[in-house]
């Protein structure tokens, strides 16, 4: 897979995908990320990529042309399955979603800033609109850098036990249940017998009762039942 990721703040990536998993994913050769500063796209002498709104308003707007140029010179390189534009008003990030992207090839990323980028690049460059929450944030870097580590740890060989994404919370519409490790007694604060017991039927029925309960009680709209 590769992801190439477009901002003008190139920086604010720099470190998500230079340490752990992401790092590891990348060295192994199992995904290619590039981060493209749009500003070497810029055609003005001061290589901006923003202007003032027509019609007046608060705020900058990111420019067509520097981001056309950009995903154009990509696009000379090889095909994309999607261009993701990265936006607090897009299509709210699941599992389901992380899921159906990480089986794709080539990804780009587009992320907004300021008041958001020309509408035409919206209608006529933008694939798929994507957003990781009800809540605004400064751009879309952050944003994309969720996205994609949601979308790599996915990725055949990445995770080095290859069953754990299959048991992260919501690949099953439950939560994970809560998990414990040495010492067994903590200031008098115990590990629930039933993980000690070896009995490994018995610590399965009791991760799924827990999964079960927790998700019914802290995320109810997840619960399949009451979800279909
Ligand atoms: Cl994708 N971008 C911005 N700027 N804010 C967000 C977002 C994206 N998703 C949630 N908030």
């Amino acid at each position: 897979m590769r992801i190439d990721i477009i901002t003008c703040l190139p920086r604010l990536l720099e470190s998500p995908f230079n340490d752990s998993i992401l790092k590891r994913a990348q060295a192994k050769g199992l995904v290619t990320v590039a981060v493209h500063d749009l500003r070497a796209y810029a055609t003005n002498k001061h290589r901006t990529t923003d202007d003032y709104a027509f019609g007046g308003g608060a705020g900058m707007v990111m420019m067509i042309e520097p981001i056309d140029r950009c995903i154009e010179s990509l696009k000379a390189q090889r095909t994309y399955d999607e261009v993701i534009y990265m936006s607090p008003d897009g299509e709210l990030l699941t599992q389901s979603m992380a899921n159906e992207l990480s089986l794709k090839g080539n990804l780009i990323m587009l992320c907004g800033h300021y008041k958001g980028v020309d509408e035409r690049v919206r209608e006529h460059l933008v694939t798929r609109e994507v957003s990781i929450g009800d809540y605004v944030l400064s751009g879309g870097e952050l944003a994309a850098a969720v996205l994609s580590d949601a979308i790599i740890r996915l990725l055949p060989g990445v995770l080095s036990d290859e069953t754990s994404a299959l048991t992260d919370s919501f690949q099953d519409g439950l939560v994970a249940p809560p998990v414990y490790t040495r010492p067994a007694e903590y200031r008098g604060w115990k590990v629930p017998e039933v993980l000690l017991s070896g009995h490994q039927q018995n610590i399965e029925q009791w991760k799924l009762e827990k999964a079960i309960e927790r998700t019914k009680s802290r995320r109810p709209g997840l619960f399949p039942q009451e979800n279909s």
